[in-house]
């Protein structure tokens, strides 16, 4: 990027912007999403500056502490739940909201619904906070298709019904990842200006990366084509160089990297954890939208991850996510294993 000739542009494509012409393709269209987003961008925003100032505000600790004043103290997620729950309730054009942080959905009362379904985690990789490493929100939607009470059914679609996905990455600059189905496109936040600019327009993702990123601290409980894969990135055969590994431990934070600089980033089942740690509707889903829209590819170990179909809000999945080629490495580690 020209920084240089960044500080002197002075027409910026906004998220608002951007939205509003993509919306004006649609004639039938009335705007509704680009409501529902300036909402989620408000509750972006406001986490954004929650987490830059958490350390002076005090808010890093356990829920439920009282500061010097006696109020009550929330945990960092704890608020960015109050603040996103709020912002897509008073958008009105949310039915169903289902949060990481919330056992059961959320249905929104009939006088503010709206077509959307909304998953989200409102702050994920909440163990990195009190560390300020990169943590992230992470969101997918889907519309209502009918006009009934609305109920969970509603969100246990498979992923590639979702109509559009993003996260947003609290890091050394706040930036917004998002796909309405027609590409990827980040933005980030110029906080002179309160706005979300388009920085990154139509990311594609490396068709193969020499990046591996894993919790390998599991190893020792990995299937055989997990652990093929890894000892394959870190001793190659072929002649082809080691892979490098990083890992935050961060789901946005690693999956961000991914992204923009191709690789592979694996969640897998372990004997401990025969469905993996990563959460269908608000982790996988979302992040496995924004990877085929960038051209990778996002695999359960069994089957494509926006096929899956949930059956309770919040399942887990085995996720392998990340450039074509090094996600069809492993796809066929898996088809070589299942003929054994
Ligand atoms: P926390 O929100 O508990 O920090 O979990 C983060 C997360 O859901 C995801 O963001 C990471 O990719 C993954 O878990 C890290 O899990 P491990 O700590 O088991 O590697």
């Amino acid at each position: 990027m020209d920084h240089a000739a960044d500080a002197h542009r002075t027409d910026l494509m906004t998220i608002t912007r951007f939205v509003l012409n993509e919306q004006s393709k649609y004639p039938e269209s009335r705007g509704d999403f680009t409501i529902l987003l300036s909402h989620i961008v408000l509750g972006c925003k406001f986490v954004c500056s929650a987490v830059n100032k958490a350390g002076l505000a005090k808010l890093i600790g356990l829920a439920g502490e009282t500061n010097i004043q006696g109020e009550e103290q929330k945990k960092l997620d704890v608020l960015s739940n109050d603040v996103f729950v709020n912002a897509l309730v008073s958008s009105g054009r949310t039915s169903v909201l289902v949060s990481e942080e919330d056992e059961e959905a959320t249905f929104v009362e009939p006088s503010h619904r709206g077509k959307y379904c909304v998953v989200f985690d409102p702050l994920d990789g909440s163990s990195n906070i009190d560390c300020g490493v990169s943590i992230g929100t992470i969101f997918g939607i889907y519309t209502l298709d009918h006009t009934d009470e609305p109920t969970t059914e509603d969100v246990l679609k498979p992923g590639n019904e979702m109509v559009a996905a993003g996260y947003c990455m609290y890091g050394s600059s706040c930036m917004l990842v998002l796909s309405t189905g027609t590409g990827v496109h980040g933005f980030t936040l110029d906080p002179s200006l309160g706005e979300f600019i388009l920085t990154h327009p139509d990311i594609k993702i490396p068709k193969k990366g020499n990046i591996y990123s894993v919790n390998e601290g599991n190893a020792q409980n990995w299937d055989g084509p997990t652990t093929k894969y890894v000892e394959k990135c870190k001793f190659p055969k072929d002649g082809s160089p080691a892979k490098s590994l990083r890992y935050v431990g961060s789901m946005v934070a690693d999956v961000h990297r991914t992204l923009l600089y191709g690789g592979i980033f694996l969640y897998p089942a372990d004997k401990k954890s025969p469905n993996g740690k990563l959460r269908v509707l608000y982790e996988v889903f979302p992040m496995s939208f924004l990877m085929e829209q960038a051209g990778g590819q996002a695999f359960t170990g069994q089957k494509r991850a926006l096929d899956l179909v949930p059956e309770k809000i919040h399942e887990r999945s085995p996720i392998f996510l990340g450039s074509y080629d090094d996600v069809e490495e492993i796809k066929a580690l898996y088809a070589e294993d299942e003929k054994n």
